[in-house]
């Protein structure tokens, strides 16, 4: 940065009048003529961002100024002294009246457009004593970044004065800049003190060179006090954190602590008339802060001047990412490096996220962005995946309102409700295929049993049978008569090799209490075997457990092949039966035991009745 050259270049550019001026009315004519202009903050062509800044300005111009004394009310009398042809002092007196308009010197004069050629003044009340401290207060209302203050005296210069700076608007100052010719004795400094990299941020004074006398009064008198001059950091600007700070402010305070002695130790009333500070111009020459992501500052609905952010960035100086651009870490735009807010990639399935300082390092300072509250069913740091009970539509890009389909994993089918969330497969159960585990597989063939819908089979089911139980159908509710799929019954034996097995209909205490098991149970399905059929049954009713402690629910019945091809007993599919048995002897069998001697008979609902009262009798001893 050219400091020096370009801080020459304002300097002439101030006093030669031609001021530029910061007025709303002027900042929207400049923002109509800029509507179809390019935006500095994006390059041209490209559109890529890039470091913009607000124009350079006097950002004290037309901001009324706080002064803690101003001549005028009541009126008095001045004498502004000047040396005549001779050498000698002249007075030159006039009066400053508040309420007369050509003798008004009022603050607004300080900020007002600067005309060399017709200087207005604002001027402090006389004062019986030097020193005499008078403030002036210039509120900024936003952080700017200031290059220099400047203040141009009507009359006598001072001899201190010392500037301060706010960056909270008024709550903290610290000192900004002092001007002595005696610094040490009025301030405690040393006179032009350097400023090396440990004390970027001191505050120095410069010597300021007693008038002479002679031509005290020769208007444009100037201090102006460069903020980054001599600063070693000034040269890389962008990357010094402190300097950045240093030139923050918000307000500007300039206290005038004393005017150099004109000679006469007693202040009689002609010199007391020469005692006021007056002064025709206080710039503060800078930008809107907006750390390079804005070209200008507007004011907002509240009437606040705040920057017009760009680069995705928010906050009144684009200190901040705007919401949901949290992918990387803000920073400061700089020349080589615009630094914009990236948003965070939620696959259009959030509209909120945060930024993680753990995750941007290990991704390599690319992305830190963590997705929050994925909707549309999916999951994941960028609500990339589908969550749990979904699988990814790839018929669908992975930004559809649909990319997740639900699992629809059958509640029979399937041992859970959880697919594989890429191919949508859900977890089946034994003999049980599809996508959905909604179908038997080959060789199986549909049980009524909700722990093994599918059952291996001797007939191949080469076709595989659609497991059509709904939702609500749990154990022991029938199925709908038309799922039920019968295979071939058994090979029908020949007459003569049956045996009488003439049933009897009653059902008796007697008969109850010589029979080992009593139960009421739904045939499910039937699985083949040499020698013997094995059913799954369901037991919906124990009347009497037997030496197996026969439990509810889904369980196996053998029965010897040869006695149910001669329908001793007849089980049919589907069916419901009151079965009364013996205890199952076969080590080898793993469930119940039915044959010819058993009793099988369909089930009538007026016997649960009945069955009870035998089971009371039998309970009662009386077996
Ligand atoms: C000087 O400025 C004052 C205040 O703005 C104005 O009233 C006056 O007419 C000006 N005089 C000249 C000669 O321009
Ligand atoms: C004037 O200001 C100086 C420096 O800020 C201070 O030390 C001094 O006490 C003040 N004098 C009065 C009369 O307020
Ligand atoms: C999901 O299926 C794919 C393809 O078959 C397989 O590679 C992957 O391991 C499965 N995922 C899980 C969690 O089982
Ligand atoms: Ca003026």
């Amino acid at each position: 940065m050219h400091f020096a050259v370009r801080f020459r270049y304002l300097l002439a550019v101030m006093l030669s009048g031609m001021w530029c001026a910061r007025s709303d009315a002027q900042n929207l004519n400049m923002f109509a003529a800029q509507q179809n202009q390019p935006d500095p903050c994006y390059s041209e062509p490209g559109g890529q961002p890039r470091r913009c800044v607000p124009d350079f300005v006097n950002a004290a111009f037309g901001v009324p100024v706080e002064a803690s004394s101003t001549c005028g009310t009541p009126p008095s009398r001045f004498c502004a002294l000047s040396s005549g042809d001779e050498g000698e002092r002249q007075r030159n007196c006039f009066v400053c009246d508040a309420n007369q308009p050509k003798r008004r010197h009022p603050p607004e004069f300080l900020t007002d457009l600067h005309n060399p050629n017709n200087l207005t003044c604002w001027q402090s009340e006389p004062f019986t004593s030097n020193p005499h401290n008078v403030t002036l207060h210039l509120a900024l209302e936003k952080l700017y970044e200031l290059t220099y203050i400047s203040l141009e005296f009507c009359s006598l210069r001072p001899d201190s004065l010392s500037v301060l700076k706010s960056q909270d608007y008024g709550k903290t100052w610290q000192p900004y800049h002092y001007y002595s010719s005696q610094c040490r004795k009025v301030y405690g400094k040393t006179k032009n003190a350097a400023i090396t990299k440990q004390n970027e941020q001191e505050a120095i004074c410069s010597d300021i060179q007693s008038p002479d006398l002679t031509s005290v009064a020769a208007a444009g008198s100037r201090v102006a006090f460069s903020t980054l001059e001599g600063r070693p950091s000034a040269f890389d600007f962008d990357n010094s954190p402190v300097l950045q700070d240093w030139v923050t402010a918000t307000d500007i305070k300039v206290i005038f602590n004393r005017l150099p002695s004109l000679g006469d130790e007693e202040l009689d009333d002609s010199i007391r008339e020469s005692y006021y500070y007056a002064v025709s111009d206080f710039s503060v020459g800078g930008r809107c802060k907006c750390n390079g992501h804005a070209s200008r500052c507007i004011k907002d609905r509240d009437g606040n001047r705040v920057c017009d952010c760009k680069h995705n960035t928010a906050g009144a100086e684009c200190e901040m990412c705007k919401p949901f651009h949290y992918d990387r870490p803000w920073a400061r735009a700089t020349t080589k490096e615009a630094n914009e807010c990236v948003p965070c990639n939620c696959n259009l399935h959030a509209r909120k996220c945060r930024f993680n300082m753990e995750l941007y390092k290990l991704s390599g300072r690319k992305s830190g962005g963590v997705c929050l509250n994925c909707r549309h069913n999916t999951a994941g740091r960028y609500c990339h995946y589908c969550k749990e009970g979904f699988y990814r539509d790839e018929a669908k890009p992975v930004t559809h309102r649909k990319a997740c389909k639900a699992c629809n994993c059958h509640p029979v089918g399937s041992s859970g409700t959880v697919c594989n969330q890429t191919t949508g497969q859900c977890p089946c159960k034994d003999g049980v295929t599809g996508l959905t585990c909604n179908r038997c597989a080959k060789g199986y063939q549909q049980s009524r049993s909700t722990v093994a819908p599918c059952i291996t089979t001797v007939v191949p089911n080469l076709d595989g049978q659609d497991l059509e139980w709904g939702r609500t159908e749990i154990t022991g509710i029938p199925p709908p008569e038309h799922s039920i799929t019968n295979s071939p019954p058994p090979e029908e034996p020949s007459p003569d090799e049956c045996p009488d097995c003439s049933k009897s209909t009653k059902i008796s205490h007697k008969r109850y209490c010589r029979t080992d098991y009593v139960i009421q149970a739904h045939v499910l399905s039937r699985e083949m075997g040499n020698d013997f059929v094995k059913f799954t049954i369901n037991v919906m009713s124990v009347f009497k457990r037997g030496s197996q402690r026969i439990r509810r629910g889904d369980q196996f019945l053998y029965v010897p092949r040869h006695d149910l091809t001669c329908k001793c007993p007849k089980l049919r599919l589907g069916k419901k039966y009151l079965i009364l048995g013996d205890n199952n002897d076969n080590e080898d069998q793993d469930g119940l035991y039915a044959d010819r001697h058993s009793i099988v008979l369909q089930w009538k609902d007026e016997w649960n009745r009945r069955m009870r009262k035998i089971r009371r009798k039998a309970r009662s001893g009386e077996c």
